[in-house]
């Protein structure tokens, strides 16, 4: 219940478990019910559009989003399939899990629908463009083990590598 609710602990890049792939959830008890509320809070706190499990070191599929004003428009997706792309997306991405960092990734759809499952197990299917369009297939790919900054040249993620470590020093 909401009385409980808790902000989570974020994995940052580089951390390893990052690179985890996540398992289908086939359980939709309270334990997911919840996982979901805190993710929700976690995101909102930090604060964030999207968030997915992998980032506070749950491997199983899911992700949520809001990209509402009034954090009013939570969506949840579990066990989630892109079933349609088209045309090719230019905005800038970030990531809470590495904070301070905003770049293009090439290979971005401007249009994505995907297939998921509701946070009660019932299928549904939305197409996205913009911001969100852009969000889903971040969270997908952090689903998958992978971080938006691996798509980037060797010598920005060098720098950003640094530039975490250094931020990180600064914070203990
Ligand atoms: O809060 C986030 N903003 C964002 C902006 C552009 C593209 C993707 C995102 S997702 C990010 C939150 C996050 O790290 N999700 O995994
Ligand atoms: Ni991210």
């Amino acid at each position: 219940g909401k009385l409980t609710m808790a902000i989570l602990n974020l994995l940052h890049f580089p951390d390893e478990r990052l690179h985890t792939v996540a398992k289908p959830v086939t359980d939709f008890g309270p334990e997911l019910q919840r996982l979901i509320d805190d993710m929700a809070q976690t995101m909102y706190a930090a604060p964030g559009v999207g968030l997915a499990a992998t980032q506070v070191d749950v491997h199983k599929q899911l992700f949520i989003a809001d990209i509402s004003e009034d954090n009013k428009g939570l969506l949840v997706f579990i066990n989630p399939k892109i079933t349609h792309r088209d045309g090719e997306c230019e905005l800038e991405e970030g990531c809470l899990s590495v904070p301070g960092v905003y770049d293009k990734v090439a290979g971005r759809a401007r249009e994505v629908t995907v297939q998921a499952l509701d946070r009660h197990g019932k299928p549904f299917s939305l197409t996205a463009d913009g911001l969100l369009g852009l969000c889903i297939q971040h969270e997908l790919d952090h689903l998958l083990g992978k971080v938006f900054v691996e798509y980037l040249s060797r010598l920005k993620q060098d720098r950003i590598a640094k530039k975490l470590k250094k931020n990180q020093r600064k914070a203990m």
